[in-house]
Protein backbone atom coordinates (compact mmCIF):
# COMPACT_ATOMS: atom_id res chain seq x y z
CA UNK A 1 0.00 0.00 0.00
CA UNK A 2 3.13 2.36 0.18
CA UNK A 3 2.73 3.51 -3.07
CA UNK A 4 -1.13 4.42 -3.12
CA UNK A 5 -2.13 7.98 -2.18
CA UNK A 6 -5.26 8.33 -3.93
CA UNK A 7 -8.21 5.90 -3.71
CA UNK A 8 -11.82 5.30 -5.41
CA UNK A 9 -14.42 3.14 -3.80
CA UNK A 10 -17.56 2.56 -5.42
CA UNK A 11 -20.38 0.69 -3.34
CA UNK A 12 -23.80 -0.99 -4.54
CA UNK A 13 -26.55 -2.60 -2.94
CA UNK A 14 -24.57 -5.20 -1.14
CA UNK A 15 -22.80 -3.18 1.04
CA UNK A 16 -26.19 -2.45 2.45
CA UNK A 17 -27.51 -5.78 2.18
CA UNK A 18 -26.34 -6.88 5.50
CA UNK A 19 -28.21 -3.97 6.68
CA UNK A 20 -31.34 -5.43 6.11
CA UNK A 21 -31.95 -3.42 2.61
CA UNK A 22 -33.05 -5.37 -0.29
CA UNK A 23 -30.41 -5.61 -3.14
CA UNK A 24 -32.08 -5.15 -6.23
CA UNK A 25 -31.40 -8.52 -8.76
CA UNK A 26 -31.24 -11.10 -6.71
CA UNK A 27 -34.03 -13.58 -5.79
CA UNK A 28 -35.13 -11.27 -3.00
CA UNK A 29 -34.44 -8.48 -5.37
CA UNK A 30 -36.60 -4.92 -4.78
CA UNK A 31 -38.22 -5.37 -7.93
CA UNK A 32 -38.77 -8.99 -7.44
CA UNK A 33 -42.40 -6.84 -7.16
CA UNK A 34 -42.04 -4.12 -9.05
CA UNK A 35 -41.34 -3.74 -12.95
CA UNK A 36 -38.11 -1.56 -13.27
CA UNK A 37 -39.89 0.20 -15.92
CA UNK A 38 -42.99 0.81 -13.56
CA UNK A 39 -41.08 2.36 -10.69
CA UNK A 40 -37.45 3.63 -12.10
CA UNK A 41 -38.42 5.95 -15.21
CA UNK A 42 -38.77 9.44 -15.73
CA UNK A 43 -41.68 7.82 -18.09
CA UNK A 44 -43.14 5.89 -15.44
CA UNK A 45 -43.30 8.99 -12.88
CA UNK A 46 -45.17 10.78 -15.35
CA UNK A 47 -48.05 7.72 -15.95
CA UNK A 48 -48.52 6.62 -12.80
CA UNK A 49 -47.17 8.86 -9.76
CA UNK A 50 -48.93 6.95 -6.84
CA UNK A 51 -47.04 4.05 -7.55
CA UNK A 52 -43.23 5.31 -7.68
CA UNK A 53 -44.07 7.64 -4.89
CA UNK A 54 -45.48 4.57 -2.85
CA UNK A 55 -42.01 2.48 -3.93
CA UNK A 56 -39.79 5.45 -2.76
CA UNK A 57 -41.79 6.12 0.55
CA UNK A 58 -41.77 2.65 1.42
CA UNK A 59 -37.98 2.40 1.40
CA UNK A 60 -37.65 5.72 2.95
CA UNK A 61 -39.69 3.92 5.73
CA UNK A 62 -37.52 1.36 6.17
CA UNK A 63 -34.20 3.52 6.68
CA UNK A 64 -35.62 4.10 10.12
CA UNK A 65 -35.62 0.56 10.45
CA UNK A 66 -31.60 -0.07 9.85
CA UNK A 67 -28.38 0.34 11.03
CA UNK A 68 -24.56 1.05 9.22
CA UNK A 69 -22.93 -2.16 9.33
CA UNK A 70 -19.50 -3.27 10.01
CA UNK A 71 -18.53 -2.43 6.22
CA UNK A 72 -20.25 1.32 6.56
CA UNK A 73 -18.12 1.86 9.09
CA UNK A 74 -14.89 0.44 8.25
CA UNK A 75 -15.28 2.85 5.13
CA UNK A 76 -15.85 5.86 7.41
CA UNK A 77 -12.69 5.02 9.56
CA UNK A 78 -10.39 4.79 6.14
CA UNK A 79 -11.84 8.19 5.07
CA UNK A 80 -11.26 10.02 8.82
CA UNK A 81 -7.63 8.27 8.59
CA UNK A 82 -6.45 8.20 4.94
CA UNK A 83 -4.15 10.96 4.37
CA UNK A 84 -4.23 10.90 0.44
CA UNK A 85 -6.98 11.97 -1.77
CA UNK A 86 -10.26 9.27 -1.23
CA UNK A 87 -13.87 9.34 -2.35
CA UNK A 88 -16.39 7.14 -2.17
CA UNK A 89 -18.79 7.18 -5.04
CA UNK A 90 -22.11 4.81 -3.78
CA UNK A 91 -24.62 3.77 -6.03
CA UNK A 92 -26.89 3.65 -2.98
CA UNK A 93 -29.94 6.04 -2.66
CA UNK A 94 -29.77 4.78 1.61
CA UNK A 95 -27.66 7.04 4.17
CA UNK A 96 -26.03 4.49 5.79
CA UNK A 97 -22.76 5.98 4.63
CA UNK A 98 -23.05 8.96 6.52
CA UNK A 99 -24.35 7.36 9.04
CA UNK A 100 -21.29 5.31 9.37
CA UNK A 101 -19.63 9.04 9.60
CA UNK A 102 -18.47 8.94 6.08
CA UNK A 103 -17.88 12.39 4.44
CA UNK A 104 -15.83 12.01 1.17
CA UNK A 105 -19.03 10.90 -0.39
CA UNK A 106 -20.79 11.02 -3.62
CA UNK A 107 -24.42 9.90 -4.11
CA UNK A 108 -24.31 9.37 -8.01
CA UNK A 109 -27.85 7.82 -8.05
CA UNK A 110 -29.57 10.56 -5.74
CA UNK A 111 -31.08 10.32 -2.13
CA UNK A 112 -34.28 9.08 -0.66
CA UNK A 113 -33.81 11.48 1.93
CA UNK A 114 -33.45 14.11 -0.55
CA UNK A 115 -36.40 16.19 -3.01
CA UNK A 116 -35.72 17.34 -6.14
CA UNK A 117 -38.47 19.60 -7.73
CA UNK A 118 -39.13 18.64 -11.13
CA UNK A 119 -40.28 22.36 -11.85
CA UNK A 120 -37.16 24.70 -10.45
CA UNK A 121 -34.49 21.81 -9.89
CA UNK A 122 -34.09 22.99 -6.51
CA UNK A 123 -33.35 20.07 -4.31
CA UNK A 124 -34.45 19.94 -0.27
CA UNK A 125 -35.02 17.28 2.73
CA UNK A 126 -37.76 15.13 1.78
CA UNK A 127 -40.34 16.47 3.85
CA UNK A 128 -41.28 13.46 6.26
CA UNK A 129 -44.19 12.77 6.15
CA UNK A 130 -44.53 14.23 2.55
CA UNK A 131 -47.48 16.78 2.56
CA UNK A 132 -50.60 15.90 0.57
CA UNK A 133 -49.70 18.92 -1.99
CA UNK A 134 -46.14 17.75 -2.53
CA UNK A 135 -45.79 22.11 -3.60
CA UNK A 136 -41.84 22.83 -3.54
CA UNK A 137 -41.10 25.63 -1.00
CA UNK A 138 -38.85 27.22 -3.11
CA UNK A 139 -41.42 28.32 -5.84
CA UNK A 140 -44.09 27.00 -4.62
CA UNK A 141 -45.39 24.38 -7.88
CA UNK A 142 -46.79 21.08 -7.09
CA UNK A 143 -43.88 19.31 -8.56
CA UNK A 144 -41.62 17.13 -6.01
CA UNK A 145 -40.42 14.06 -6.99
CA UNK A 146 -37.93 11.37 -5.39
CA UNK A 147 -34.25 13.40 -5.77
CA UNK A 148 -33.48 9.98 -7.86
CA UNK A 149 -31.94 9.08 -10.78
CA UNK A 150 -33.82 7.29 -12.78
CA UNK A 151 -32.74 5.20 -16.04
CA UNK A 152 -32.59 7.56 -18.87
CA UNK A 153 -31.06 10.36 -16.56
CA UNK A 154 -27.48 11.60 -16.18
CA UNK A 155 -25.94 10.68 -12.89
CA UNK A 156 -24.74 13.19 -10.17
CA UNK A 157 -21.08 14.79 -9.91
CA UNK A 158 -20.24 12.59 -12.98
CA UNK A 159 -17.28 15.53 -13.87
CA UNK A 160 -15.43 15.36 -10.04
CA UNK A 161 -16.17 11.45 -10.45
CA UNK A 162 -14.25 11.30 -13.97
CA UNK A 163 -11.25 13.24 -12.32
CA UNK A 164 -11.00 11.32 -9.23
CA UNK A 165 -10.54 8.11 -11.03
CA UNK A 166 -8.10 9.43 -13.59
CA UNK A 167 -6.02 10.41 -10.49
CA UNK A 168 -6.47 7.27 -8.82
CA UNK A 169 -3.97 4.15 -7.21
CA UNK A 170 -6.44 2.12 -5.98
CA UNK A 171 -9.66 1.67 -7.23
CA UNK A 172 -12.15 -1.11 -4.63
CA UNK A 173 -15.67 -2.07 -5.96
CA UNK A 174 -17.47 -3.18 -3.48
CA UNK A 175 -21.28 -5.05 -3.56
CA UNK A 176 -22.70 -3.83 -7.15
CA UNK A 177 -23.40 -6.32 -10.01
CA UNK A 178 -21.74 -4.29 -12.30
CA UNK A 179 -25.24 -4.02 -14.25
CA UNK A 180 -25.79 -0.59 -14.64
CA UNK A 181 -23.72 2.08 -16.40
CA UNK A 182 -21.89 4.75 -16.24
CA UNK A 183 -21.23 3.12 -12.76
CA UNK A 184 -20.12 -0.31 -14.34
CA UNK A 185 -17.71 1.27 -16.31
CA UNK A 186 -15.40 3.11 -13.96
CA UNK A 187 -13.18 0.01 -13.68
CA UNK A 188 -11.79 0.32 -16.99
CA UNK A 189 -11.34 4.30 -16.25
CA UNK A 190 -9.31 3.66 -13.75
CA UNK A 191 -7.21 0.67 -14.89
CA UNK A 192 -6.94 3.16 -18.36
CA UNK A 193 -5.17 5.50 -15.24
CA UNK A 194 -3.32 2.93 -14.03
CA UNK A 195 -4.96 1.81 -10.55
CA UNK A 196 -4.69 -1.32 -9.57
CA UNK A 197 -8.14 -2.53 -9.29
CA UNK A 198 -10.40 -4.74 -6.07
CA UNK A 199 -13.62 -6.41 -6.52
CA UNK A 200 -15.29 -7.29 -2.84
CA UNK A 201 -18.54 -9.23 -3.82
CA UNK A 202 -20.71 -12.12 -2.44
CA UNK A 203 -20.27 -13.59 -6.06
CA UNK A 204 -18.30 -12.67 -9.48
CA UNK A 205 -19.86 -9.42 -10.51
CA UNK A 206 -20.48 -9.14 -14.67
CA UNK A 207 -17.33 -7.38 -15.18
CA UNK A 208 -15.55 -9.48 -12.50
CA UNK A 209 -12.72 -9.70 -15.69
CA UNK A 210 -11.82 -6.49 -15.62
CA UNK A 211 -10.90 -6.46 -11.97
CA UNK A 212 -7.33 -7.67 -10.90
CA UNK A 213 -8.58 -8.96 -7.95
CA UNK A 214 -11.78 -10.28 -6.31
CA UNK A 215 -12.59 -11.48 -3.26
CA UNK A 216 -15.52 -13.31 -2.68
CA UNK A 217 -17.15 -13.10 0.75
CA UNK A 218 -19.62 -11.03 2.68
CA UNK A 219 -18.91 -6.94 2.69
CA UNK A 220 -19.43 -7.03 6.59
CA UNK A 221 -16.29 -9.37 6.87
CA UNK A 222 -13.94 -8.32 3.42
CA UNK A 223 -14.19 -4.76 3.88
CA UNK A 224 -13.07 -4.34 7.79
CA UNK A 225 -10.01 -7.21 6.70
CA UNK A 226 -9.08 -4.79 3.89
CA UNK A 227 -9.01 -1.39 5.90
C1 LIG B 1 -23.12 -8.56 -1.62
C2 LIG B 1 -23.77 -8.85 -0.46
C3 LIG B 1 -22.99 -8.80 0.69
C4 LIG B 1 -25.23 -9.03 -1.96
N1 LIG B 1 -21.70 -8.48 0.60
N2 LIG B 1 -21.87 -8.26 -1.79
C5 LIG B 1 -27.29 -0.55 -22.90
C6 LIG B 1 -25.94 -0.76 -22.66
C7 LIG B 1 -25.23 0.02 -21.73
C8 LIG B 1 -25.89 1.02 -21.01
C9 LIG B 1 -27.23 1.22 -21.27
C10 LIG B 1 -27.93 0.44 -22.20
N3 LIG B 1 -29.22 0.87 -22.22
C11 LIG B 1 -29.36 1.87 -21.31
C12 LIG B 1 -28.15 2.10 -20.73
C13 LIG B 1 -27.85 3.11 -19.66
C14 LIG B 1 -28.49 2.72 -18.34
C15 LIG B 1 -28.06 1.29 -17.99
O1 LIG B 1 -26.97 1.05 -17.50
N4 LIG B 1 -28.94 0.32 -18.19
C16 LIG B 1 -28.60 -1.08 -17.90
C17 LIG B 1 -29.81 -1.79 -17.35
C18 LIG B 1 -28.02 -1.71 -19.15
N5 LIG B 1 -28.01 3.67 -17.37
C19 LIG B 1 -28.62 4.82 -17.15
O2 LIG B 1 -29.67 5.12 -17.72
C20 LIG B 1 -27.93 5.78 -16.21
N6 LIG B 1 -27.81 7.05 -16.83
C21 LIG B 1 -27.07 7.21 -17.93
O3 LIG B 1 -26.47 6.28 -18.46
O4 LIG B 1 -27.00 8.51 -18.35
C22 LIG B 1 -26.28 8.79 -19.55
C23 LIG B 1 -24.81 8.96 -19.37
C24 LIG B 1 -24.02 9.03 -20.48
C25 LIG B 1 -22.65 9.20 -20.36
C26 LIG B 1 -22.06 9.30 -19.12
C27 LIG B 1 -22.85 9.25 -18.02
C28 LIG B 1 -24.21 9.06 -18.14
C29 LIG B 1 -28.76 5.98 -14.95
C30 LIG B 1 -28.79 4.75 -14.11
C31 LIG B 1 -29.73 4.93 -12.93
C32 LIG B 1 -29.79 3.68 -12.09
N7 LIG B 1 -30.83 3.82 -11.18
C33 LIG B 1 -31.08 2.71 -10.24
C34 LIG B 1 -32.46 2.94 -9.54
C35 LIG B 1 -32.55 4.25 -8.85
C36 LIG B 1 -32.05 4.21 -7.44
C37 LIG B 1 -32.95 3.42 -6.53
O5 LIG B 1 -34.16 3.30 -6.75
O6 LIG B 1 -32.42 2.89 -5.54
O7 LIG B 1 -30.02 2.60 -9.30
S1 LIG B 1 -31.10 1.13 -11.03
C38 LIG B 1 -30.44 0.25 -9.68
O8 LIG B 1 -29.25 -0.42 -10.12
C39 LIG B 1 -30.03 1.32 -8.65
C40 LIG B 1 -28.64 0.85 -8.30
O9 LIG B 1 -27.88 1.94 -7.80
C41 LIG B 1 -28.12 0.27 -9.57
C42 LIG B 1 -26.98 -0.70 -9.43
O10 LIG B 1 -27.39 -1.83 -8.68
P1 LIG B 1 -26.38 -2.50 -7.66
O11 LIG B 1 -26.07 -1.56 -6.57
O12 LIG B 1 -25.23 -3.06 -8.40
O13 LIG B 1 -27.27 -3.66 -7.02
P2 LIG B 1 -27.56 -5.15 -7.57
O14 LIG B 1 -28.73 -5.68 -6.84
O15 LIG B 1 -27.61 -5.19 -9.04
O16 LIG B 1 -26.25 -5.96 -7.11
C43 LIG B 1 -25.96 -6.20 -5.76
C44 LIG B 1 -24.63 -6.96 -5.68
O17 LIG B 1 -24.26 -7.08 -4.33
C45 LIG B 1 -24.70 -8.37 -6.28
O18 LIG B 1 -23.58 -8.57 -7.14
C46 LIG B 1 -24.61 -9.28 -5.04
O19 LIG B 1 -23.88 -10.48 -5.29
C47 LIG B 1 -23.83 -8.40 -4.08
N8 LIG B 1 -24.11 -8.67 -2.68
N9 LIG B 1 -25.12 -9.13 -0.78
C48 LIG B 1 -21.18 -8.23 -0.65
N10 LIG B 1 -23.55 -9.09 1.87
Amino acid sequence: MDDIANIVILTGAGISAESGLATFRGPDGLWEGHHVEDVCTPEALARNPALVHRFYDERRAKLHEVEPNPAHQALAALDAQWPGELLIVTQNVDDLHERAGARRLIHMHGELRSALCAACGRAAPWPDPLPPSTKCTGCGQPSLRPDIVFFGEMPYEMEAIDHALRRADLFVSIGTSGAVYPAAGFVQTARHAGARTLELNLEPSAGSFYFEESRIGPASQLVPALV
